[in-house]
């Protein structure tokens, strides 16, 4: 086999620029996910993290959208909980949310963190907060800090030229 470069990124967030989106819905899931977010960032030394709290996991894209394309930020992080059993429209909320969360990142080209829990029931929702699956909030957190050093080991794009040049 050939030698190869290898890239990936640390989970060093030293002077990192995080923000937060949460949704209220559910909110005795998504604060959980909130506090294992937080002590990730605070751990990977990412300070100053702002929290948006928006009414449900639907709202997420827009706020996500406005904090990325400000440029006050390098990552955005969205932590949400859908639970198929408290909604006919489960289908709608969660795959709308995953896919306004998707669509921001590649038009922005930061990382937009979808940490938005989409189970069958409650007790699967728990055990994703801070329970006997882990706290996917603070999976989350990881996934940022780890994408944003990545994205700033690959080349960028070259600038387009000037008209008529
Ligand atoms: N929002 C959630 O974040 N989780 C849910 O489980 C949920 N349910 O069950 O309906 C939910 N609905 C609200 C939705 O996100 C919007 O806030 C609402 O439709 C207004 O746009």
């Amino acid at each position: 086999m050939g030698t190869y470069k290898e890239y990936e990124g640390t989970l060093d967030g030293t002077g990192m620029r995080v923000a937060i989106v949460a949704g209220r819905f559910n909110d005795h899931i998504t604060k959980p996910l909130l506090e294992g977010a937080l002590t990730v960032l605070a751990d990977a030394g990412v300070d100053d993290v702002p929290v948006h709290w928006v009414p449900g996991a639907f709202e997420i894209p827009l706020v996500a959208q406005r904090l990325a394309t400000s440029g006050a930020y390098d990552a955005v992080v969205c932590l949400g909980a859908v639970v198929r059993g408290d909604t006919p429209h489960f289908d709608y909320v969660a795959g709308e949310c995953a896919a306004g969360i998707q669509r921001v990142a590649l038009d922005t080209g930061r990382p937009i963190v979808f940490g938005v829990l989409t189970t069958d029931d409650v007790d699967q929702a728990m055990a994703r907060a801070g329970g006997a699956e882990g706290n996917k909030g603070a999976e989350s957190a990881r996934t940022a800090v780890e994408m944003v050093d990545l994205l700033r080991r690959l080349p960028t794009a070259p600038k387009t030229p000037p008209r008529g040049s």
